[in-house]
């Protein structure tokens, strides 16, 4: 395929960068962090996105050199951005399952943050529901990373039916509502129903909640009346590049 063959000289073409979401307090407006997502400018073929070249990267096995090299590229840029004047209080970066699910990633990670000098807890690995119930080996895998002081956040929850037994045993701290669950807020009681279960289920396991996708103010304050104060999605900002985040969030203590 010839898409395959460009993406695997992407990076050293200088055509992946990432682009950076905010995540913010909905009542101060305070920015909590980014999420990195991962970008592929391509000079023959123009941006492609993620949904495209992620599982393109996935099954020719090209996944590991990409997550590595996103996960050391978001740890530089928040030193890059302390050196701007700029701290960020973390950064979440997504594992994908062929990352995840052969194990061997908190070496990964330790060799990241060592070459970088970001503190651990400034990092948080993002794993989706259905990765986490899909991998035989996940808690050892959750917990690996759980000793070298990372965060872990379980992505796009609420769509993969994980048992809450299951759930309790992973050292996690935050638990991201999938957008599908935040569109119809004020439109669907049944979204509404299933957004205000995930925060008690979050609330009751001492877990933070983030809202993903949020898009309109009537959502944030849905979401704020229920005891949601974490957001992430366009009311906010859309991911951009790294300067500008700084242009936006830098010196502002
Ligand atoms: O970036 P966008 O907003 O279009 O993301 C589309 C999908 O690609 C999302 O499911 C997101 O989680 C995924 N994605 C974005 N960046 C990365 C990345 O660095 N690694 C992995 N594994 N998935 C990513
Ligand atoms: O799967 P994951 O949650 O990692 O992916 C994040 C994806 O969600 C990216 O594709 C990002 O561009 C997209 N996204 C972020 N904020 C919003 C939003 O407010 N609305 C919609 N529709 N998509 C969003
Ligand atoms: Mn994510
Ligand atoms: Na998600």
């Amino acid at each position: 395929l010839r898409m395959e063959g460009l993406l695997r000289r992407a990076i050293d073409k200088n055509e992946i960068y990432l682009a950076y979401q905010p995540q913010v307090e909905i009542d101060t407006g305070r920015l909590t962090g980014v999420e990195a997502l991962v970008r592929w400018h391509s000079a023959e073929l123009g941006q492609i996105g993620p949904c495209q070249f992620i599982p393109l990267a996935e099954d020719t096995g090209f996944i590991g050199q990409l997550g590595q090299w996103v996960l050391q590229e978001a740890c530089r840029q928040m030193v890059a951005w302390e050196a701007q004047g700029l701290t960020m209080p973390k950064i979440a970066v997504n594992l994908s399952v062929r990352q995840f699910e052969r194990g061997g990633m908190a070496a990964i990670v330790t060799e990241v943050l060592e070459s970088t000098g970001l503190a651990p807890h400034r990092l948080q690995l993002e794993v989706t529901e259905s990765i986490i119930m899909n991998t035989g080996d996940a808690l050892q895998y959750v917990k690996d990373l759980h000793a070298i002081g990372v965060g872990l956040a379980i992505d796009d929850f609420g769509t993969g039916y994980s048992s809450l037994a299951y759930l309790k045993q992973l050292p996690v701290q935050t638990l991201k509502i999938d957008r599908s669950f935040i569109k119809d807020i004020s439109q669907g009681p049944d979204d509404e129903a299933i957004a205000v279960a995930i925060i008690q289920l979050g609330k009751s396991m001492n877990l933070s909640v983030i809202a993903e996708g949020v898009e309109r103010a009537d959502q944030a304050a849905f979401l704020l009346r229920h005891g949601c104060n974490l957001a992430q999605g366009y009311l906010y900002g859309k991911p951009v590049a790294a300067g500008e985040i700084l242009a936006r969030w830098g010196g502002q203590g």
